[in-house]
């Protein structure tokens, strides 16, 4: 049996002094022997080869920061995997644990102060109009609650002499981390997961040799909270959550540890557990907070902790795990991808991720594909909250942007690949976060607008806070709830489900009325516009933002009045309110070509003097992706105008700028182009060694928005309707780049309910099998020309390009 020693013995006596008397709130610099440092100072001997399975980031050093660390997640528990040697870190998120408590961002004074705002808007005085929503029409408090961490579970290991072929990795297809190296003659293995089955976070300790395991844990927090030990074999943290912007703290929150051993003898020491010359070892970790609802924080932690690990306690790990595998390749092996592969394979991901734009590494770019649907799956799955900016990964008590759901882009981006990539379900948090706005969004639509409906600006939090915030250039915009109304009509539009859609009905509804009751006519064509507001969050020339009618707001209405005019006829309700809405939809300001070719980001053509042309928004590019209201079919100058808008913006941006992007130009159906942008979010500048991607900092959308625009390269659907009736048109491999001559895609979904697999060889189209889920009439596009096809509901067609057609 191996006797666990202190790697540094020296520090022992005043290690035990620290430890007695420790208090969490402590930082981890004066617990030396719970060192967050994951670094392997020796030299790690020989090279491990590439994981079995291809769909796997794997590397050759531990983790040293967190952007090298790799995610794991179930949708709500989450945790960063350093694979460190000697000490490990696990980086722990619950997707709950945000800063405040519940509150609403009311502006008392904000209502009587807007027909003044609007006045100086239509006057032109666009600086005074900022500076006086500035201080009279913000919310109150002027910014919202951030995200925050749990904290981390630290172990320590025996230190080694000698550590050969370590590797760490991520399986994307069984949704495991392991660590595995042989260290003095022992070959170590440890697994890391988070169960969506068993709402647990699992550690598999084990050895090929018995007697092996020997190590400390310990568990620390930034937050207000404590640790202790739980009977001989279980650790707590217990805390409360802090206050943000003078909103006090409201929620507990507790971390509960349960380690099972075989062999060997399991104790508690102080505040951590000691484990000596175990054969191998279980740790099962469970998190829970108070917060039920927005407005409702009476959960127990405790409670949910302790029955959660008793359930999962009684469980073997292999159990867990199989079942783990099981409901994760339920959703994740809907789709593959095979673009081929070449030699690059074979090395680790962050070199990888170096060379993609220098060369041809096509398996890297199924594996971005991927990576970004794995995410989604772990980070946003029924019952959880929705994928923030940073999903569910922050290691922060102060994330950048609070890692909160700015909606003036980002959580829509988070949101693009998940109905095409075939993951519906992991709309539904997205779905009940936009059904709680519209409760909260309907106190902000009254009190700030004097208007009924609802209605949410540029962000908001676990709280749901719908008011505007952090400045009048940025946060004074009134159509963030609309565009997130797009996701809940798609998600009809891709299931066909009439009870949902009677569900959501409600609130597109109040969503419309909102701005039924808000727009305002414009003096010169008299056109409906929306008034104050700005296109997000882009200057123009007069030294401010703010501004009336700004294009990608009347295609946001016009998608938002369209869908409730279609949603209502097929529920056959409120007839008089849907022509309302068709009168008013006729009225709103028309897209509009300037002077310089382009597609008018405002009501007047103001482009070309904007004070930064290259703007990483591109908001009036909305109504070609994700809008479907331009495109190169029916509106050929508009698409040529919203190309040129395109061009003058340039291809370089922040993460989520370039993934944009990506998806624009494969609507354009320039393939070349599209992957010339692909080259510039695979690289280490847009994408960090564990893959995620960079604004910089890290910010998860730029992962979604590249899963969205591959995906959009390979396939694109849209539906017509002729009264209740949707007519699909579904386009086939869009935008297929010369570097990927041969490949397949499998399971992707197109709206009005199918389910398509391509295949294509040197370029051209081999063969599609298209699925008809639902019935709908549907119709094929390939390289210009459409097709009309004959397909029942439940039945699956081979469809080729029929000879004459093609010009043999
Ligand atoms: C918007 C963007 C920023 C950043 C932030 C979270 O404000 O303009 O680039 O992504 O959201």
């Amino acid at each position: 049996m191996k006797v666990f020693r202190c790697n540094r013995p020296e520090l022992s006596i005043i290690i035990f002094f620290i430890f007695s008397g420790y208090i969490q709130s402590q930082s981890l610099s004066e617990l030396p022997q719970f060192s967050q440092k994951t670094a392997f100072d020796g030299q790690i001997e020989g090279f491990a080869p590439a994981p079995a399975e291809p769909l796997s980031l794997w590397y050759r050093r531990p983790a040293e920061k967190w952007t090298e660390a790799l995610a794991i997640g179930n949708g709500r528990l989450g945790a960063m995997v350093f694979g460190g040697i000697v000490n490990e870190r696990l980086q722990l998120n619950e997707d709950t644990l945000w800063a405040g408590g519940p509150y609403e961002p009311i502006n008392p004074e904000a209502l009587a102060a807007l027909p003044e705002a609007r006045r100086l808007i239509f006057e032109g005085q666009y600086r005074q109009a900022s500076r006086f929503i500035d201080s009279k029409m913000m919310g109150k408090p002027l910014t919202q609650m951030p995200y925050q961490t749990v904290g981390d579970v630290l172990l320590q290991f025996d230190s080694f002499e000698r550590v050969a072929d370590y590797r760490r990795d991520l399986n994307l297809d069984t949704a495991v981390a392991t660590t595995s190296f042989t260290a003095d003659g022992v070959r170590y293995t440890r697994q890391v997961f988070s169960s969506s089955v068993d709402q647990v976070i699992a550690v598999h300790l084990t050895a090929d040799k018995p007697g092996h395991i020997s190590c400390r844990i310990g568990m620390k927090s930034p937050q207000k909270a404590s640790v202790k030990c739980d009977g001989s074999d279980t650790l707590v943290l217990s805390g409360v959550n802090g206050g943000s912007a003078g909103i006090a703290g409201a929620l507990k929150f507790q971390a509960r540890l349960l380690a099972k051993t075989t062999g060997g003898t399991l104790s508690p020491e102080q505040d951590c557990l000691k484990i000596i010359g175990a054969d191998s070892a279980v740790l099962l970790i469970v998190i829970a907070t108070s917060y039920k609802k927005y407005n409702d924080v009476s959960c127990d932690p405790e409670f949910l902790t302790k029955q959660a690990i008793e359930a999962a306690g009684k469980r073997s790990v292999q159990d867990i795990l199989k079942d783990h595998i099981a409901a994760h390749q339920s959703l994740f092996r809907r789709v593959s991808l095979d673009l081929g592969s070449t030699e690059a394979i074979k090395n680790p991901t962050d070199r990888r991720i170096a060379d993609f734009a220098k060369g041809n590494d096509p398996q890297l770019a199924a594996l971005y594909f991927q990576f970004g649907r794995y995410l989604l799956i772990c980070s946003s799955r029924p019952g959880t909250q929705p994928a923030n900016l940073q999903g569910i990964w922050n290691d922060s008590m102060t994330p950048p942007w609070g890692s909160k759901y700015t909606i003036n882009i980002n959580t829509e981006m988070n949101y693009w690949p998940a109905e095409p990539t075939n993951l519906g379900e992991c709309v539904e948090p997205l779905i009940a976060m936009v059904m709680d706005l519209s409760q909260t969004g309907r106190r902000i639509a009254q009190m700030h607008w004097g208007a009924g409906g609802w209605v949410c600006h540029h962000n908001t939090d676990l709280w749901r806070a719908a008011a505007p915030i952090d400045g009048a250039t940025w946060g004074f915009w009134p159509t963030g709830g609309a565009w997130l109304c797009k996701h809940l009509w798609e998600h009809y539009e891709y299931n066909g489900d009439r009870i949902y859609l009677e569900k959501i009905w409600p609130v597109l509804k109040e969503a419309a009325q909102f701005f039924l009751d808000t727009l305002v006519e414009e003096s010169t064509h008299k056109w409906l516009v929306t008034c104050p507001s700005l296109s997000p969050e882009n200057g123009h020339q007069f030294g401010a933002s703010i501004c009336a009618g700004p294009t990608m707001d009347s295609q946001i209405i016009r998608d938002l009045f369209d869908s409730c005019i279609i949603a209502g006829g097929i529920l056959n309700t409120d007839q008089s309110f849907r022509s309302q809405l068709v009168k008013v939809r006729d009225r709103l300001a028309p897209n509009q070509i300037g002077n310089a070719g382009q597609l008018q980001e405002w009501l007047e053509d103001w482009d070309m003097e904007a004070p930064d042309k290259h703007h990483r928004h591109v908001s009036h590019l909305y109504g070609l992706y994700p809008s479907d209201q331009i495109n190169i079919y029916d509106t050929p100058e508009l698409a040529a105008a919203a190309r040129k808008s395109l061009e003058i913006r340039g291809d370089n941006a922040t993460g989520w700028g370039i993934g944009w992007r990506l998806n624009l130009w494969a609507r354009l159906l320039d393939a070349e182009h599209a992957y010339s942008i692909l080259k510039l979010l695979i690289a280490p500048e847009r994408t960090y060694p564990n893959m995620f991607d960079a604004h910089p900092p890290f910010q998860i959308d730029g992962n979604f928005g590249g899963t969205a625009g591959i995906a959009e390269m390979m396939m694109h659907s849209r539906v017509q309707y002729s009264g209740e009736s949707m007519l699909t048109e579904i386009e086939l491999l869009p935008a297929l780049p010369k570097i990927w001559p041969n490949g397949r895609i499998q399971g992707l979904r197109a709206k009005g309910g199918f389910e398509l697999d391509i295949e294509w060889r040197e370029g051209r189209l081999n063969y599609a099998k298209i699925r008809s889920l639902l019935g709908n009439l549907c119709r094929v596009r390939y390289a210009g020309r459409c097709y009309p096809i004959q397909i029942q509901k439940g039945q699956e067609i081979v469809w080729q390009v029929p000879p004459i057609a093609d010009g043999k």
